[in-house]
């Protein structure tokens, strides 16, 4: 499949050269003191899930604990156990826990990748780390465009990247841009004339599901949309 070779090419990309330091310092010398002993990934997060998938999950970037280090998206953290734990519920996922590559873990119907690939500090990708990462989006959402139906993005820096490279790609995207917010939606409509349903959800990130912001219920209600 298309998704074979895009995840191949995306797994040795160096372009970002503050995100090529980062993800390999977490890797050699910044492990959490629970993964001491556990290889690192250490490299940017290829794709994830059903390669014919007709929905794209739009995430931010990887994890330095997480992605980073098990070399699968959201899996390995606190962020993966929430969306994981809903995808199964929804039905697109075999079960609902990931915890390293080999779990046994299978997406249907569902593909899961990045704003940006590799683990920024902070959680923070600069801007042009943003649009130099966007050229492999713009790469996922042409490999999709067949068969895709909608997208969920994740948090304001998934949306807004969903949406440039939609733009980027040469799809309609409704003009003023649409804003972002939790069950958010946009019609896209692909170059060849098919409709997107673009769904917005706040991040599965600790700081939204810790503090109530983002609850099981908002995020089950917003993966039915789609
Ligand atoms: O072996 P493979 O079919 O290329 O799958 C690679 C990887 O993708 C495997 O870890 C399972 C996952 N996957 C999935 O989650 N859902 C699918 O429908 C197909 C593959
Ligand atoms: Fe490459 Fe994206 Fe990683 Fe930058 S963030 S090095 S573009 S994979």
């Amino acid at each position: 499949a298309g998704t074979d070779e895009l995840d191949a090419r995306v797994s040795v990309c160096r372009a970002c050269p503050r995100l090529v330091a980062w993800r390999e310092e977490v890797a050699v010398h910044g492990r959490r003191a629970s993964f001491a002993d556990q290889p690192y990934w250490g490299r940017p997060g290829p794709g994830f899930g059903d390669p014919d998938g007709e929905v794209l999950v739009v995430g931010l970037a990887p994890a330095a604990n997480g992605t980073n280090r098990t070399g699968r998206m959201f899996t390995g953290d606190r962020s993966g156990d929430w969306l994981y734990a809903a995808l199964h519920r929804g039905g697109y996922a075999s079960q609902p826990r990931s915890w390293a590559s080999g779990d046994g873990l299978e997406l249907h119907g569902i593909r899961i990748v990045a704003a940006v690939r590799c683990a920024p500090p902070a959680n923070k990708p600069s801007t042009t780390e943003r649009q130099t990462c966007g050229h492999w989006l713009d790469r996922e959402l042409q490999l999709a465009a067949p068969r895709l139906r909608s997208m969920l993005a994740l948090g304001s820096i998934g949306w807004d990247a969903a949406l440039a490279s939609a733009r980027r790609v040469g799809w309609d995207v409704p003009r003023p841009k649409p804003r972002f917010g939790h069950g958010a939606q946009a019609r896209l409509v692909t170059d060849e004339g098919r409709e997107v349903n673009l769904v917005g959800s706040y991040h599965v990130s600790q700081q939204n599901t810790f503090t109530g912001k983002l609850t099981e219920a908002m995020l089950d209600e917003v993966i039915a949309r789609l």
